[in-house]
């Protein structure tokens, strides 16, 4: 597959091995190198992939590596057609970015992905995909890591699987990356107010026993879902409900 189809105004820069390409976005926006358009950073491999917290993904070829840097809420110029977050606030993206995600992977296979807060996408309630959000000078790295080929067997959090699991045939990670990208772009340019819902109506855990962790403390309650700033509702003892904007969640 040599033509991809991007929506207009995209550039693609493609690696084979990179540390990151969070790391790599970041280091372009530094130096004044992103221009007008959303440019979409892939590798083939990465040698520092990371998780948020500074955690580890395992990044094997044959995988999806990307990251797509779009423009923050600033005002948009006169003429300027940059791929920009002016419909969304920020704290909707991780949950736009997962339904991107959950799109794509519904597209080449027959699952029905879910969703679990704040950032990851499951198949079979194994991690599928996990995504990275960083915000620098006005500008927004969506990082996200596609399982296509293969997954780590053992020694993640969360059990993981990988899309060729579900599919007839092995499907290209470029195929992946193509309708990834077309499908952010059009959540991103569509009206977001249903974003929250959607990703409700499809979230993993919803009514269940929920512990956050947050380094060493724990919380627990029943996870009610999430509130208008996508903050995840604990219920605990009393009918009291607690909101949390950070921290990772263990269903029992
Ligand atoms: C994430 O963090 O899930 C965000 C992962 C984002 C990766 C992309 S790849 C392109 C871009 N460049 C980067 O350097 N990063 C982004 P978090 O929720 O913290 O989950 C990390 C945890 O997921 C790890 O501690 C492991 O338990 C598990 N894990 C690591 N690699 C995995 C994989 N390939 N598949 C499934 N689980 C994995």
């Amino acid at each position: 597959m040599d033509n991809m189809n991007l929506p207009p105004n995209h550039r693609l820069i493609e690696h084979n091995s990179i540390d990151s390409t969070n790391l790599e976005a970041k280091r372009l926006i530094a130096d004044g190198k992103i221009g007008q358009g959303a440019v979409v950073i892939t590798a083939k491999s990465q040698t520092s992939g990371r998780g948020r917290l500074d955690r580890k993904w395992v990044s094997a070829e044959g995988n999806l590596f990307v990251s797509v840097v779009v423009k923050g809420q600033g005002k948009r110029e006169k003429g300027e057609e940059t791929l920009s977050l002016q419909r969304s606030p920020i704290s909707h993206l991780p949950f736009l970015t997962a339904l991107a995600i959950g799109d794509t992977i519904k597209k080449l296979t027959k699952t029905k992905p879910l969703y679990k807060w704040p950032n990851d996408v499951l198949v079979d309630g194994k991690k599928i995909s996990g995504v990275l959000i960083e915000t620098i000078a006005n500008h927004i790295v969506i990082g996200v890591g596609i399982n296509v080929a293969s997954y780590p067997p053992e020694g993640t959090k969360l059990p993981a699987t990988c899309i060729n699991n579900y599919t007839g045939k092995l499907v290209e990670v470029r195929k992946v990356l193509e309708l990834f990208v077309n499908n952010l772009d059009r959540r991103l340019n569509a009206d977001m107010v249903h974003i929250l819902d959607e990703w409700t109506a499809s979230a993993y855990g919803v009514n269940k026993n929920a512990t956050i962790q947050r380094g060493e403390k724990e919380i627990s309650g029943i996870f009610r879902g999430i509130d208008v700033n996508g903050q995840l509702i604990l219920e605990m003892e009393g009918s009291r409900r607690e909101m949390f904007s950070f921290g990772d969640v263990v269903f029992r």
